[in-house]
């Protein structure tokens, strides 16, 4: 249980020291620290952990609607509803085995074969779920915390209905940087993306890396499975690499939105960045029985690994 919110919550820690914390309420990734210690993910000291309130930061799950394109609430029920430990989970992930204890270097006994932390969530349609989006599904969320302190999470969509149903997905991941304005993402240069803030008109990137000095509400389609997230300050870049999620949305509201926001405090756009892997263009739609997954992978590493950084 968690001290602050009496909320319950899974410690996901590997043996580097590194940890991830994710809330039953809404299969939350809350918490992401690196083997220092340090805070990756930013959440707002103003969340509200209490239904039907979103938890403002970490890892939000948007399904089976991003944004208010449709008829549900915005970014649809999943991240406001009471999520459970997968009673019948999928095999584990792989150990890693040999030498290779996960960060790239390699221990002498090469019996060690370990197991990277994870769990299981899994979210099933109830009767009020029915009421507003009425299809059969199971959303499972698998949380990874690799043996170097990478996270990876793993979103399955199985549609256990008699007919067809389609949706759009969202991880609406807030990342936690030292300055936004002295942050650039690199991968997303010359790509079209939909104005959130003009209608979603379309537009083409001009080509550089994007820079922050003001709202940005961005979908980006047909982006690349590898983003760069380079915090300039902090000498860090997050990579962020997905699969079977083609769009990445883009979003820092800037002072004015973010005074407008309860749950979000005033100065505190100045330290995040939500980066998130989704499939918001083309809605999935998925026949009886078939399955949809998606997966994304984020690491912290020193920025010196960039050329030219
Ligand atoms: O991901 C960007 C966005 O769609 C923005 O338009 C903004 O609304 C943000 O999500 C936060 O939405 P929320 O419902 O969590 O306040």
């Amino acid at each position: 249980k968690d001290g602050s919110t009496g909320m319950e919550k899974v410690v996901l820690r590997e043996p580097g020291g590194a940890t991830a914390q994710v809330h039953l309420y809404g299969g939350h990734v809350t918490s992401w620290k690196n083997e220092k210690g340090e805070e990756l993910l930013f959440l707002s000291s103003k969340a509200i952990f209490k239904p039907p309130k979103a938890i403002r930061g970490g890892i939000p799950i948007c399904f089976p609607q991003f944004g208010t394109f449709g008829s549900l609430e915005q970014h649809g029920f999943a991240r406001n509803r009471f999520w459970v430990i997968d009673p019948n989970p999928p095999p584990p992930p792989p150990a890693l085995t040999g030498g290779n204890n996960g960060n790239g270097t390699s221990s002498n006994n090469n019996s060690s074969s370990k197991q990277q932390p994870f769990v299981d969530l899994i979210l099933k349609h109830g009767e009020d779920e029915h009421k507003i989006w009425p299809h059969s599904f199971e959303l499972c969320l698998r949380v990874v915390l690799g043996l170097g302190g990478d996270l990876t999470l793993i979103t399955r969509v199985r549609n256990t209905d008699s007919k067809n149903f389609t949706f759009t997905f969202a991880l609406h991941t807030y990342l936690s940087v030292s300055d936004v304005s002295e942050v650039r993402i690199e991968g997303l240069e010359t790509l079209d993306y939909l104005d959130n803030l003009k209608d979603r008109e379309r537009f083409t990137e001009q080509g550089n890396a994007i820079t922050f000095d003001a709202e940005v509400d961005r979908i980006y389609v047909g982006t690349p499975t590898k983003i760069a997230i380079i915090d300039h300050e902090k000498k860090r870049t997050f990579v962020l690499k997905k699969e079977g999620l083609p769009d990445a949305v883009v979003w820092n509201p800037w002072e004015k939105k973010a005074r407008a926001m309860v749950d979000f405090g005033d100065e505190e756009y100045k330290h995040m960045l939500c980066v998130e892997a989704a499939a918001v263009e083309k809605p999935i739609t998925l026949k009886p029985g078939e399955e949809w997954r998606g997966r994304q992978e984020l690491s912290a590493v020193p920025s010196s690994y960039f050329s030219g950084q």
